[in-house]
């Protein structure tokens, strides 16, 4: 990666970020950070610049930006940040922690996130702005679209296909084959046996879905 990068948002996932992103020897020109009463602190080390307004001083083929909007959600706030800088022309770097190991033909788009432990096996592709969060496991020939978070442990069978901006909960396992749609959320520890349509919430072992 050759350009500096500002990370937007100064939280928990920013913290992961700042660790790969420099053991990946990335420069970070610093931080922006919606609460001003955050801006006179550091993250990591890393200096917080102000608002994202900061964001105008830098050319868009100057820099590349860094997501760091994370979600315990559907990842609305996340999705619309991106695609907000999208749309003034900034591009996201794609964040791989040295540690994670991904098969040579994975494709993974703009913006996608894989932090520390991650497997992800031949054949899958990741979507842009998605995080495949720590210690996840993304065996071969998944379909992961984009503004998708994979928490922390989350297990992927083969052949598993995750559509656009569902959250998977922490440590959820979702088995072979398995389709689930967009806008969907699996809660934290639930086993997926079965396909689950678009904008469903489901929990539980086997997973059921939750009425509304
Ligand atoms: O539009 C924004 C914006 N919206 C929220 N622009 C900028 N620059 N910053 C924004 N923020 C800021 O992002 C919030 O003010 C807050 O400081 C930060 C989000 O940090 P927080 O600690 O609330 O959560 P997180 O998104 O870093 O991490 C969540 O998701 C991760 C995946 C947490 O739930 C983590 O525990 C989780 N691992």
């Amino acid at each position: 990666m050759s350009r500096a990068v500002i990370v937007v948002g100064g939280g928990g996932h920013a913290k992961v970020l700042i660790e790969a992103l420099r053991l990946a020897g990335v420069e970070i020109l610093g931080i922006t950070e919606a609460d001003p009463e955050k801006h006179a602190q550091v993250v990591s080390g890393v200096k917080l610049l102000g608002d994202d307004s900061v964001i105008a001083n830098y050319g868009a083929e100057q820099i590349l930006l860094v997501n760091a909007i994370g979600s315990i959600n559907l990842p609305k706030d996340r999705t619309a940040l991106f695609d907000k800088l999208k749309a003034r022309g900034y591009s996201f770097a794609t964040v791989i922690h040295p540690s994670a190991v991904i098969a040579v033909d994975v494709s993974l788009a703009e913006g996608s996130q894989v932090m520390a432990g991650a497997v992800i096996q031949p054949g899958s592709r990741v979507g842009r702005n998605s995080i495949v969060n720590t210690r996840v496991g993304v065996d071969h020939d998944c379909e992961v679209a984009e503004h998708v978070h994979l928490s922390p442990g989350v297990t992927l069978s083969g052949g598993v296909h995750i559509g656009s901006g569902t959250h998977i909960g922490a440590g959820a396992t979702v088995i072979q084959g398995v389709t689930i749609g967009s806008n969907c959320l699996v809660a934290a520890g639930a086993v997926v046996v079965g396909d689950i349509p678009d904008g469903v919430t489901v929990r539980g072992v086997p997973a059921k879905e939750v009425s509304a």
